[in-house]
């Protein structure tokens, strides 16, 4: 690859016209010829497939699949990942303004869940959602046409949403323009993401999802590509003097915004929200929105350990988002004179957030009969269930049970109890058809899990019968 320097004036007069070119190509791209047909090259982060030197488009198969995974979320914290291609974020999709993509959706007989994608590089309804959803075992094909340029999030879609992409159901696609991109020396992956947990911050061992904090918006980590630590010490990523590097961000939430910034290094250019038509120049920090991204793209000037964070800081110093990238080389004391400074990442730890207790918390009113129990309970289910189970109760065949008429959850409501404080993930078989999916324990008070059972009783011809906040509390599987 030729070498070019980003901040010469033969790169900027390139980036302009290619600019330009970007603006107007739209159109084109329907009836721009399809020549030929190759394999997508997938990289896991922080690598990049090789840029695309093709003048034409294609026709480009990609085979993703789904697995649901064990890894590493923090030192001595692990974590059930569900991910596109093994690892969080997902592989790193790169294809060309024009191209016919043919995609394959595989979900791995061993996964518990039934997934989908949407990839905002998708004109069609759901970004091919509607079109993918893949049972364990099985697999989706649908097909688009690449018409937009920029860089793009994909995510699971699959309900409930925030669960699939809160467990790390996202990447990016890099639809790169017509004219590609200048070359530079290094290109990185870099996704930001929240990810909510049963224990607090640092708790160790195994920590399931939390829906209820995902739906607080309280996250306990924040972290580039997937963990804690993922690109610091020998993972750190690395560039020498003088060299010029591209970093392809995204933020796959499911919540939060990123404020991205590199400590001690300005951006040359940026192009925000991942829109290749208007760069932008000379960024001290650039907003990746969730579900969105930003190309940044700069020179190194002198050596050292820089620093790439959310700038909103807890999240860096507290929660995970930071990692480093070591530059080597001569130093420039015209540039920066010294004393020249290496962080050690140094986690701070559970210790120092304040305790969630310390919160004042006004309790809901509680129902008084049997009337306003099931008042209650219709705005738990909406808010709790239903995703899943659907409105109608029927559930979702192959993927989530009925609760209407079900017999597992008329026959005995203390195990529908302990089926809601507890979760359930083993075979059952409900009227007659066989489950295995994963229903999260809920972490709700006693009141709404009675309010939420009797709701469910009152409907759909079930039992009729009341759960009381009693009941709940005497049989309820106690989180550990
Ligand atoms: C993430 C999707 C999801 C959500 C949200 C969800 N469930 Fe479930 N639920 C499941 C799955 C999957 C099963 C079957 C688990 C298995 O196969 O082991 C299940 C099983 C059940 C069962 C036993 C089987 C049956 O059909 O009677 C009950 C009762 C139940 N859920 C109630 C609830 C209630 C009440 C809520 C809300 C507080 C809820 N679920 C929220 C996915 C979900
Ligand atoms: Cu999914």
């Amino acid at each position: 690859m030729k070498r070019r320097s980003l901040s010469s004036g033969v790169a900027l007069a390139a980036i302009l016209a290619a600019g330009a070119a970007f603006a107007a190509s739209r159109d084109d791209n329907r009836a721009d010829p399809v020549i030929g047909e190759e394999s997508a090259v997938l990289t896991d982060a922080p690598n990049t497939p090789p840029a695309i030197h093709r003048d034409h488009a294609t026709k480009v198969i990609v085979h993703l699949e789904v697995k649901e995974v064990e890894g590493q979320l923090a030192d001595g914290v692990r974590y059930v990942f569900w991910t596109f291609g093994g690892h969080v974020p997902g592989k790193f999709i790169r294809i060309r303004e024009g191209d016919e993509v043919e995609f394959h959706l595989d979900n791995h007989p061993d996964n518990k869940n039934p997934h989908n994608i949407d990839l905002h590089a998708v004109n069609g309804p759901g970004g091919g959602a509607a079109a993918s959803l893949t049972a364990p075992g099985h697999s989706s094909v649908f097909s688009f046409k690449a018409l937009n340029p920029g860089l793009f999030v994909y995510h699971c879609a699959t309900a409930p949403v925030a669960m699939h992409v809160g467990n790390g159901m996202y990447g990016l696609i890099l639809v790169e323009p017509k004219g590609g991109l200048p070359p530079v020396d290094h290109e990185y992956y870099v996704m930001q993401s929240d990810f909510y947990t049963q224990g607090k911050n640092g708790e160790k061992g195994l920590q399931p999802f939390s829906m209820e904090k995902v739906i607080d918006e309280k996250p306990d980590y924040i972290v580039f590509n997937g963990s804690v630590g993922s690109m610091v010490g020998d993972k750190a990523l690395t560039a020498k003097v003088g060299e010029t590097v591209r970093l392809f961000v995204g933020d796959g939430g499911p919540n939060v915004v990123s404020s991205f910034h590199a400590i001690g290094q300005i951006f040359d250019t940026v192009y925000a929200e991942g829109n290749m038509s208007t760069p932008t120049h000379n960024v001290q920090t650039t907003t990746v929105p969730a579900g969105g991204s930003a190309i940044a793209e700069f020179k190194m000037s002198v050596p050292g350990t820089f620093i790439l964070v959310d700038h909103s800081l807890v999240r860096a110093f507290n929660r995970g988002a930071l990692a480093q990238l070591k530059v080597s080389g001569p130093e420039d004391k015209l540039v920066y004179s010294g004393k020249q400074f290496d962080l050690v990442y140094q986690p701070e730890g559970a210790g120092a957030r304040v305790a969630a207790s310390d919160r004042p918390v006004t309790p809901p009113p509680a129902a008084r009969n049997k009337a306003e129990r099931v008042k209650l309970g219709a705005e738990v289910f909406a808010n709790n269930c239903q995703a899943c189970h659907q409105e109608n109760g029927l559930g979702v065949p192959d993927a989530f049970p009925p609760l209407a008429k079900s017999d597992y959850l008329n026959g005995d409501k203390v195990r529908a109890i302990k089926t809601v404080t507890g979760g359930l993930e083993k075979p059952l078989t409900v009227n007659g058809k066989p489950f295995n999916g994963v229903m999260p324990a809920w972490s709700l008070s006693d009141e709404d899990i009675a309010n939420v059972l009797t709701y469910v009783y009152s409907q759909w011809d079930n039992s009729g019968q009341e759960v009381t906040p009693q009941e709940v509390n005497l049989h309820r599987v106690k989180a550990n």
